[in-house]
């Protein structure tokens, strides 16, 4: 069990996240230094004696971010997969498991409202698809985003990706993923790509891991034992075409890491996160959960996205306290259905 932490900056002290039952990790990164460039390995041995001090492991970083020339497949991205391979081998040097990314073109996650009140006072994120298509691309920050781009930058990326295909895209993630393999195979470090969120082409921009037929292809493209997920249930779980209890059957060995929150359908397309309880929402977390555990799963674990509570007012899904509800309840579940 592992929880989101964003480094020093992060207002929620370790001490804190020690707290919660059976917390045995953190989930984090190095956050100054610029995408594409290499993770020196002081600034990873600096992050995880603050871990160590903390008696937390530091064997899952969230995310590596991968350079968008190598996501447009820019003759420029040999040096960017160098790099990023030469991170993995700093990484597992210093005892990292496991890598989540994302392959995702410009944006990475997206939601219109950041703080939707619920009844009964608590707020959380939501989406609303005709809001969304509302909102101007090249004007456009959500927090937690790894990358920010000037309103020209993003212009002239939203031109680059004009030319890149579904099938492109795709196969610049076959090319990424067979460049870092080796790397890999070297510092066993598992790589474990998160869904695009929610599961769909966004601003004409194609977006490829959006549920079981992506894993399929995934899967058989570069069936190295190192290439895996991350299976975000509230990512997936967008996407009605997703059946995630058959999905985490199939794919439990295979998954690396899981996120598991809940989200409430509002209609046949919008939705809104809410507490982690399997009744609170629309997805089958125990389901989800019995069959990660009956089909193998052996993976990191992290409660995802929580609402405010309590009067806290913190980053928009990663406050302290409906997130270790989240673990809590997660927990309840893991251990019961490992003794079932
Ligand atoms: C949002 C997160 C994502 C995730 C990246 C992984 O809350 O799940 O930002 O970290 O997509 O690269």
């Amino acid at each position: 069990m592992t929880f989101r932490w964003y480094g020093a900056d992060d207002c929620i002290p370790l001490a804190y996240i020690k707290q919660i039952p059976n917390m045995s990790g953190v989930v984090t990164a190095v956050y100054d230094t610029p995408v594409g460039e290499v993770w020196e390995k002081e600034k990873i041995k600096k992050l995880k004696s603050m871990c160590d001090a903390a008696a937390l492991e530091m064997e899952v970083i969230e995310s590596v971010p991968v350079h968008e020339d190598i996501k447009s497949g820019k003759p420029s991205r040999d040096r960017y997969i160098e790099n990023y391979a030469h991170t993995i081998l700093n990484l597992g040097e210093a005892g990292v498991k496991c890598v989540c990314y994302n392959f995702m073109p410009v944006f990475d996650w997206l939601r219109t409202d950041l703080k939707k009140r619920a009844p009964d006072g608590s707020t959380g994120l939501s989406y609303d698809h005709a809001e969304l298509l509302k909102l101007d691309p090249k004007n456009l920050h959500l927090p937690g985003w790894d990358e920010s781009y000037t309103a020209d930058e993003l212009y002239g990326l939203l031109e680059e990706y004009k030319s890149v295909t579904h099938e492109k895209l795709f196969d610049n993630l076959v090319y990424f993923l067979k460049g870092i393999m080796p790397a890999c195979d070297k510092a066993n470090v598992n790589m474990a790509i998160h869904p695009d969120d929610p599961p769909w082409d966004m601003f004409g921009l194609p977006r490829i891991v959006t549920g079981q037929e992506s894993y399929e292809k995934i899967t058989k493209a570069v069936p190295n034992v190192h290439n895996g997920f991350t299976f975000c249930t509230g990512s997936l779980g967008a996407s009605r075409d997703n059946d995630l209890v058959s999905m985490a059957k199939k794919y439990a060995k295979r998954i690396y890491f899981a996120h598991i929150r809940q989200i409430k359908f509002d209609n046949e397309k919008d939705f809104t996160e809410t507490g982690h309880f399997t009744g609170a929402g629309d997805l089958d977390i125990i389901g989800i959960v019995r069959a990660l555990v009956n089909g193998g799963f052996d993976g990191y674990v992290r409660p995802d996205h929580g609402r405010n509570i309590w009067g806290e007012d913190g980053k928009p899904g990663y406050g302290l306290f409906d997130r270790a509800l989240g673990a809590a309840y997660l927990n309840g579940l893991f251990e019961a259905i490992q003794k079932e």
